[in-house]
């Protein structure tokens, strides 16, 4: 049985140093590797060496195959460790890493490539007893085939690319006269992201849960159910808080997922950690959707509940060993919950706002857990996710997770970009999400985000007075109200704190944006740098106030560029495949009479 004595990971971020820091207590010496952009970054400084990944586009770096395996070579580690994105999914990877004679710590390449394939997956599950969704195994070659499924299976229904996965490349259909859009759409999408316009074609299931299932696999015909994670709460197919277990699956429901999924993972001759992604109807019917087949972002609830490191479980598993424990020796214990800290926007559509961490103090305590790759001085680059940090809790119960959570919150002070601390406070503190309910459309809605600006301005902290700022900018004055208590008597006193120089610098950028072109000028500017796919208006025409001016595409998402005011299209400045740059004019849309 090989025992690794050196484990490189090809990755970057909080998901490198959480791999390092099990190797670490397993006694692995540890090899990072890292892009230009990431140089001097946490997850280098904390592995026994590093190497540079170049020369080439920095963003490109965590994919380049060759450098991986050969660096992985020359620093005389045994293994390799993908994290999750970048390679974690690549079969073809996982086989050029086994036939360089280097261990690779994740499923057999013949498991990633079967659920790579939705369609090939599909009909794997189908066979194997798994209930999948209803709708097509086979791809859908034509919109006949479109139209024939919704007759068969009534509408709605939903296409999707069957490369795809994790959102990209759906298209919904309603009715039998938008199938030809919704069909050449999938396609163009699957192409565009995946190379692929092989589609296919689902049941749309209404307001489902996203209920997804944890298993670990050995070598030895050992597979495990570690329970569920409750993903429901997401934007933009981005999760942003997870739980376990889920609000919405009880002992006999969970029992039924448990076996749904360790006859997922014995059909896929699955090894290492896994998920089952499914869908879960308001009628408690639940539906296979996809197999992650790599370690989870999300992982640390499954942890907190279970008491196992899943990364060790990996690493064992990958060395030829057995579980280190049985499916009745798995107790699941209390309630976890994950907030994934972007640095977004909430109040521009959860923009990605990538800069410069010029703060950054985690909490701690009781129950908590922090997964970050980040130290105040670092960048939050636009080359990559703008995840600064996971705040994880754990407690008894949901109600107490949640208010320590909210706690964890108020404690994290990050300084720099927006982040999601404010949204993660409002929606912590909805009705709804206290009630366990699905929470279906109100991370979308106006009020959140108006909710998650004001918990933002009380998690503004503490201001140093520092004198004077870095690029001469002047700074200004804060007011807050302080309630203080004098020979036993409380008085409300306004304090005036000087802002510390990084505020100015980030008080400057926003009203640059913001001149950018309010509401009220009927200019209508490119939030983000971008190549516009379509333009759907023309000099002259009507638009109505939120009607879509165009699509541009950024960071491998169309986003649509709509009139924030009813009028006329006048001053029309962009066409297809042209690049624009934030705060770029793409119209105005002058008011009528
Ligand atoms: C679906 C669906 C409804 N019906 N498939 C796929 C990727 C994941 N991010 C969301 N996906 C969905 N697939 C069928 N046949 C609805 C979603 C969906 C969703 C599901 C659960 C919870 C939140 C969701 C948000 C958007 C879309």
């Amino acid at each position: 049985m090989p025992t690794f004595t050196k484990v490189l990971v090809a990755n970057r971020g909080e998901i490198a140093v959480r791999i390092f820091r099990t190797l670490r207590e397993l006694g692995i010496g540890t090899v990072a590797v890292y892009s230009d952009a990431d140089r001097g970054r946490l997850h280098m400084r904390v592995a026994d060496e590093a190497y540079r990944i170049g020369p080439g586009p920095a963003d490109q770096s965590y994919l380049r195959t060759d450098i991986i395996v050969e660096t992985a070579l020359r620093a005389g580690a045994e293994a390799i460790h993908p994290g999750y994105g970048f390679l974690a999914e690549n079969a073809a990877f996982a086989r050029a890493v086994e036939e360089a004679g280097l261990t690779w710590i994740g499923p057999p390449p013949a498991a990633i490539e079967l659920m790579g394939s939705k369609t090939e997956a599909r009909a794997a599950m189908r066979a194997a007893g798994v209930p999948i969704i209803p709708g097509s195994t086979d791809p859908v070659q034509t919109v006949e085939r479109v139209v024939e499924l919704g007759e068969e299976i009534g509408y709605p229904l939903i296409i999707k690319a069957a490369a795809g996965g994790g959102g990209k490349g759906m298209e919904l259909v309603s009715e039998a006269s938008e199938a030809a859009h919704a069909f050449e759409a999938a396609q163009r999408q699957g192409l565009k992201y995946f190379a692929d316009d092989t589609v296919y074609v689902e049941k749309y299931l209404e307001n489902p849960r996203h209920v997804e299932a944890q298993i670990l696999a050995d070598a030895h015909g050992t597979v495990l159910f570690l329970g569920e994670r409750d993903c429901t709460i997401q934007r933009r197919h981005q999760k942003l808080i997870e739980e376990t277990p889920s609000p919405a699956v009880d002992a006999a429901l969970r029992a039924r997922i448990g076996e749904i999924a360790v006859n997922a993972a014995r059909a896929a001759y699955y090894r290492s950690a896994g998920t089952i992604e499914g869908l879960l109807t308001a009628e408690g019917e639940y539906f296979f959707m996809e197999m992650n087949t790599r370690i989870q972002v999300e992982h640390t609830v499954t942890e907190l509940v279970t008491g196992l490191d899943l990364v060790r479980e990996q690493i064992l598993v990958a060395q030829g060993e057995p579980l280190s424990l049985r499916q009745e020796d798995v107790t699941l214990r209390g309630h976890a919950i994950e907030c994934r800290i972007n640095a977004e926007d909430v109040g521009k559509d959860f923009l990605p706002a990538p800069g410069l961490i010029t703060a950054y103090g985690e909490p701690s305590g009781p129950g908590v857990r922090v997964d970050s790759g980040i130290r105040a001085g670092d960048e939050i680059s636009e080359l990559y996710d703008p995840m600064i940090a996971k705040l994880i809790v754990h407690d008894t119960n949901r109600e107490t997770a949640r208010r320590r959570m909210l706690r964890a919150l108020a404690e994290f002070r990050i300084e720099g970009p927006p982040t999601l601390l404010g949204f993660h406070a409002a929606l912590l503190t909805e009705p709804r999400f206290i009630d366990g309910d699905a929470c279906h459309g109100l991370v979308e809605s106006k009020e959140l985000a108006q909710r998650a600006e004001e918990m933002t301005e009380t998690f503004s902290h503490w201001a140093t007075s520092v004198a004077g700022s870095p690029d001469g900018t002047s700074t200004q004055t804060r007011e807050r109200v302080v309630a203080v208590e004098v020979d036993g008597r409380a008085f409300d006193v306004r304090l005036h704190t000087t802002e510390p120089p990084w505020a100015a610098l980030g008080r400057r950028r926003r009203d640059r944006s913001a001149a950018g072109g309010g509401a009220g000028s009927g200019a209508v500017v490119s939030p983000m740098q971008g190549t516009v796919l379509k333009v759907l208006v023309a000099d002259g025409d009507s638009v109505a106030a939120g009607q879509v001016i165009c699509v541009v595409e950024a960071m491998k998402m169309e986003n649509e560029i709509t009139a924030t005011r009813g009028g006329v299209v006048t001053e029309l400045g962009v066409a297809p495949d042209q690049g624009v740059t934030i705060g770029q004019l793409i119209c105005v849309v002058s008011a009528v009479g």
